[in-house]
């Protein structure tokens, strides 16, 4: 791994966990578990007097009471950070440093996106829904509330919804309380935390996260394209025991049983391999049922392990074709790094 990552790197990882990858042993993330990223500060949010706010051709003004009333979903959705594997490219893009462990499956409660902008009236011409969040900073020195767009056609999608709980419990802070945006396949910056005010523009939206953050840029000077859904990725559990200060894993000789999940925004994962000699050879593992559609599918596979250093990997193929590469295609903003895992194993007799 390269080495020097700087007090700023450290302050952001700090604050926005992973989740650890042995919790890939549970099918839904138990709440504490589940990746955290906030830009800014996480708001302190009083329920009784917040309200969300609709503007389409009518303005709608939607207290947690209003919107607890409506007909409700839950879903299990997967959700990861664009970042995720940030830190494993060369150089490092500077920012907060995920590994592989930015990702989390939770269910989700809350209401349709659709019928509540149809309510609130789409105004002719509109080509983006933009969603604002409560929570304001400066990034790239441009003071800002976090916001993010859609294009109307992607927000009216029916499995978009607006989440006031999750795993059974209201939003807690970190996550949005007390609503955020739900938006399946796609990488976590599209769903909103501590939303505010919905609106509409007859305009692509041209703020921050928009057209400065959350682009596949090659180079400094190149505009880029935006990152959307996530790119096909899988992770192993990992086996055995760790060493506390390399996370080395050590097993004992014998069979073993490797366990992950598998996710992809642009497909059914159709395929897992894994392998345990760094990706030269590979085994077909054998899929599970994801618990819904837009939530990881497990897979498994059982490994006579012998005595010696292994290194294990898993690549997944979704139904669009999409892969994961063994190296990681590098971009300015260390984003979609979908390259395989690696987790080095001793095995002793
Ligand atoms: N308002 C707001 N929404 C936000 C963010 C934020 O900083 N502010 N972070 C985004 C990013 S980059 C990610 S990856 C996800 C993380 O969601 P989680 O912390 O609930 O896992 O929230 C997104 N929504
Ligand atoms: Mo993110």
């Amino acid at each position: 791994m390269s080495t020097g990552i700087s007090l700023e790197e450290l302050q952001l990882a700090a604050r926005n966990h992973g989740m650890p990858l042995e919790a890939l042993r549970h099918e839904i993330t138990p709440l504490g578990l589940h990746y955290l990223l906030v830009h800014y500060d996480i708001p302190v949010v009083d329920p009784a007097t917040w309200r969300l706010a609709v503007a389409g051709t009518r303005e709608l003004s939607l207290s947690l009471d209003d919107l607890r009333a409506r007909d409700a979903v839950t879903a299990p959705v997967t959700m990861e950070c664009a970042g995720n594997g940030r830190a494993l490219l060369e150089p490092r893009p500077v920012s907060q440093p995920w590994l592989t462990e930015a990702v989390g499956t939770a269910a989700w409660t809350g209401v349709p996106l659709a019928p509540l902008l149809a309510e609130a009236g789409i105004p002719d011409g509109a080509v983006e829904v933009v969603f604002t969040g409560l929570d304001r900073g400066v990034e790239g020195g441009v003071e800002q509330l976090y916001e993010r767009s859609l294009s109307v056609d992607d927000a009216m999608r029916d499995d978009v919804m607006l989440a006031y709980a999750c795993n059974g419990v209201p939003l807690p802070p970190q996550h949005g309380f007390p609503l955020r945006l739900l938006v399946p396949g796609w990488y976590g910056m599209t769903s909103v935390k501590w939303l505010q005010r919905i609106g509409f523009t007859r305009e692509p939206f041209t703020g921050y996260q928009m057209v400065t953050g959350y682009r596949m840029r090659a180079g400094e000077d190149d505009p880029g394209t935006p990152v959307t859904r996530m790119e096909p990725r899988s992770l192993i559990a990992p086996p055995g025991i760790p060493d506390f200060m390399t996370r080395r894993r050590f097993l004992t000789a014998g069979r073993h049983r490797l366990e992950g999940r598998a996710w992809s925004g642009w497909g059914a994962i159709e395929q897992v391999d894994i392998s345990t000699d760094g990706g030269e050879t590979w085994r077909p593992a054998s899929p599970g049922s994801a618990p819904g559609p837009a939530a990881w599918t497990p897979f498994a596979l059982d490994w006579e392990a012998t005595e010696g250093e292994h290194v294990l990997c898993s690549r997944a193929r979704d139904a669009s074709g999409r892969t994961q590469p063994a190296a990681p295609p590098w971009n300015v903003g260390g984003y979609a790094n979908n390259a395989l895992q690696r987790i080095p194993v001793t095995v002793r007799a």
